[in-house]
């Protein structure tokens, strides 16, 4: 898995805010509404402990300070632990958190101690990418393509396909693809006969992902995909709506998800 770099995390809070108006710009709601109408749930200062954790590739510089940021934004009263690990559980608990957030290279989760929810970082942020794309308010059809069907992409296309979209989909990986097709329903896109889109979800860890044949002017790429799916180049000639930012999404998910 690709794991994020402290570059990518550099001034979470203008990315963010950058992220959150082209959000409101596509949508009509920010982050915080499409939490709401997602879970419908909202933030009363719950407690969150954010535990840096140090096994396999250990602690990413800028990770535990950014989901500081982040829950602060979104309305939580939250705290990094001094200690990383079980120590720091230990000392989060103990200081009173409700909700607590840590990450290893594997799994990034939230688990509330009151209620006993847990989410995951992977499905949360595909449903909500896939949920920011279906609410493109200038959107020409039901129609959506989803590129990239794997941890995060497949939860995000099951989003779109219960709320009524036809998916479109698109992974070179021919098992995840077959699995889209007959757990989801979704159509394969066949990339010698591609389609215009107006929204476009996209789950890949790799860059230019998006064919220029399948975008349409001013459409909307909802990617938490890490590099950008699309050139800078592209995205200016078609003047795609871009929402692309490395964490507080998905962390709004996550958390609104166990409230
Ligand atoms: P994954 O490996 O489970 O799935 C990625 C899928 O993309 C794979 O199935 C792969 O075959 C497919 N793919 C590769 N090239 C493709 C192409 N050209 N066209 C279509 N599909 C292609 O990874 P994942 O866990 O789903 O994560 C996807 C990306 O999202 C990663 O970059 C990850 O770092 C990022 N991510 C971002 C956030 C965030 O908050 N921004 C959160 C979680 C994950
Ligand atoms: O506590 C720390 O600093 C580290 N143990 C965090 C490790 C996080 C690893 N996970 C990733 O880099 C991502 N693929 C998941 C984070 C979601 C946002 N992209
Ligand atoms: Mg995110």
């Amino acid at each position: 898995m690709a794991l994020l770099t402290p570059n990518d995390l550099i001034n979470i809070n203008r990315q963010l805010q950058e992220a959150d108006s082209v959000v409101q710009k596509v949508t009509g709601l920010d982050i915080k509404d499409v939490c709401q109408a997602l879970y419908g749930t909202s933030p009363l200062s719950e407690k969150v402990g954010i535990v840096p954790v140090t096994s396999g590739n250990g602690i990413i510089g800028n990770f535990s300070a950014s989901l500081h940021a982040i829950t602060q934004y979104f309305g939580f009263d939250s705290f990094v632990t001094d200690m990383p690990d079980v120590s720091g559980y230990y000392e989060a608990v103990q200081n009173g958190a409700e909700i607590i957030l840590m990450a290893d290279d594997h799994t990034f989760l939230a688990h509330n101690i009151k209620n006993g929810k847990m989410a995951n970082n992977q499905p949360c942020t595909g449903v909500i990418y896939a949920e920011i794309a279906s609410r493109y308010l200038k959107a020409d059809s039901k129609d959506v393509l989803v590129m990239g069907l794997g941890k995060v992409g497949f939860p995000g296309a099951a989003q779109l396909v219960q709320k009524g979209f036809r998916v479109y989909g698109y992974d070179p990986d021919a098992r995840l693809l077959k699995r889209a097709v007959s757990d989801l329903g979704v159509i394969p896109l066949d990339p010698a006969n591609p389609k215009k889109f107006s929204t476009i979800f996209e789950a890949t860890p790799c860059a230019n992902t998006i064919p220029e044949a399948v975008l349409s002017e001013n459409c909307v790429l909802s990617t938490p995909g890490i590099p950008c799916a699309i050139s800078e180049e592209l995205r200016k000639k078609y003047d795609v709506q871009l929402v692309a930012e490395p964490l507080g999404i998905g962390t709004a998910s996550m958390l609104y998800s166990v409230l």
